[in-house]
């Protein structure tokens, strides 16, 4: 796979380079680019924004560089998925992850100021599969931070990014609960003491205790994923 971040700060993608993502791009599993926006300016100041038409708060970034520097990135035959890291976007899910790391090209366009001039939206439409995806609700100063996160959980989930993927089918939201409590050695620590059930080897005992500290804590903490 190979995915773009077209960005006035290509320094935010410095973290791609480390660890299991870092091993990935090294082993060719995922190709990783960032793309300096201004690169795609002609003035002398680099200038990617400008006041909104209509009046109002702060700047928008202005159209042109987009188009310059996307026209570059998507692949003629409309096969890219281009990706707006947006707080007014579709929320984010492991579900969006899973169905990203089929693509074969994502490029990520990471906004900052008050946004992008609605046009690049418009004009990309018939260009790429366009996509305003959010993390959540709260706002950001730009879209990196949340590019960031969304490569990550997408490209954890190739084959070849982590090494043992049994730890992909056990973790939390691939059964839609939180995950449950795990331990290690010693066995007693500052007088908290280990479940007994985990240090007693009956494998069917820990997958039910287990399932029912999921059931629990996802009860508690977020009662909106259970059915
Ligand atoms: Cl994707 N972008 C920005 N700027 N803020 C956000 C966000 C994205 N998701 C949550 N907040």
């Amino acid at each position: 796979m190979r995915i773009d971040a077209v960005t006035i700060f290509p320094q935010y993608f410095d973290a791609l380079d480390i660890s299991l993502l870092g091993k990935a791009q090294e082993n060719k599993v995922i190709e990783f680019k960032a793309i300096d926006l201004r690169d795609y300016t002609h003035d002398k100041h680099k200038t990617v924004d400008d006041s909104p038409y209509g009046g109002g708060a702060g700047m928008l970034m202005k159209p042109e560089p987009w188009g310059d520097a996307l026209d570059q990135l998507l692949n003629p035959d409309g096969s890219t998925v281009l990706i707006f890291p947006s707080p007014a976007g579709e929320l984010f899910k492991q579900s969006t992850a899973r169905e990203l790391a089929n693509k074969e090209h994502i490029v990520f366009a990471c906004g900052r100021y008050e946004g992008i001039d609605q046009r690049v939206f418009d004009w990309a439409q018939g260009k790429a599969e366009v996509r305003l995806v959010s993390l959540g609700d709260y706002v950001l100063n730009g879209g990196e931070v949340a590019a960031l996160a969304m490569i990550e959980a997408i490209a954890r989930l190739i084959p070849g990014v982590i090494g043992n993927s049994e730890s992909l089918i056990e973790e939390s939201h691939s059964d839609g609960l939180l995950e449950y409590p795990s331990y290690t050695k010693p066995a007693v620590w500052r007088d908290l003491e280990v479940p007994e059930v985990l240090r007693g080897g009956n494998h069917a005992e820990i997958a039910k205790w287990r399932h029912e500290q999921a059931v629990a804590r996802t009860k508690a903490i977020r009662p909106d994923l259970l059915p």
